[in-house]
């Protein structure tokens, strides 16, 4: 799926199609901002060919940066990693047994040399992940996302100063 007429320029890629709940939350910040994106199931353990050749073309199909969120066992994002020299957004998806703890330690502990930028567990991970990428791209000099993004943390700031009394 491409979320907007333009050619992607950030992949969401995810373990399984159990993880959607989360990365929508990727999905929902990208398409706010404006930033043209694709969404894909790419499994580290069950399709390890799509993940090799996802990672070896992104680069030259246009992307940007690849935020890839996965659970349990997730070695999605340094597998992608070691496959490409685009940035790579780890989000650890909540598991079920672990609390998405088994995630995250899965995702944070790469060894020098192929990083990964890791992420909170769950839907503010994905999230930032997204706002993560799109920061990535106005300090790269993409002055519609760097607009995107000052109104959106305007917004933000507004909406929290609105809405103080908490027991309103
Ligand atoms: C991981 O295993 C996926 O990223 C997912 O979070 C987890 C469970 O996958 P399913 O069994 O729901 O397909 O590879």
């Amino acid at each position: 799926m491409t979320a907007t007429t333009s050619p992607p320029v950030v992949g969401i890629v995810m373990g399984s199609r159990s993880d959607w709940d989360t990365m929508q939350h990727a999905a929902q910040k990208l398409e706010e901002l404006g930033v043209a994106h694709e969404v894909r199931v790419v499994s580290a353990h069950r399709t390890p060919d799509v993940l090799f050749e996802y990672a070896a073309t992104a680069r030259g199909r246009g992307l940007k940066a690849i935020i890839a969120g996965a659970g349990g066992a997730a070695h999605l994002p340094g597998m992608l990693a070691s496959k490409t020299a685009l940035p790579v957004l780890g989000v650890p998806v909540q598991s079920k047994a672990l609390n998405g703890m088994d995630s995250l330690l899965s995702i944070v502990q790469m060894p020098a040399g192929v990083p990964v930028a890791t992420f909170a567990i769950g839907n503010a991970g994905a999230a930032n992940a997204a706002l993560f990428a799109a920061a990535q791209l106005a300090a790269a000099g993409d002055v519609a996302v760097a607009a995107a993004l000052d109104a959106f943390r305007r917004r933000q700031t507004e909406d929290v100063a609105g809405n103080d009394d908490p027991r309103l």
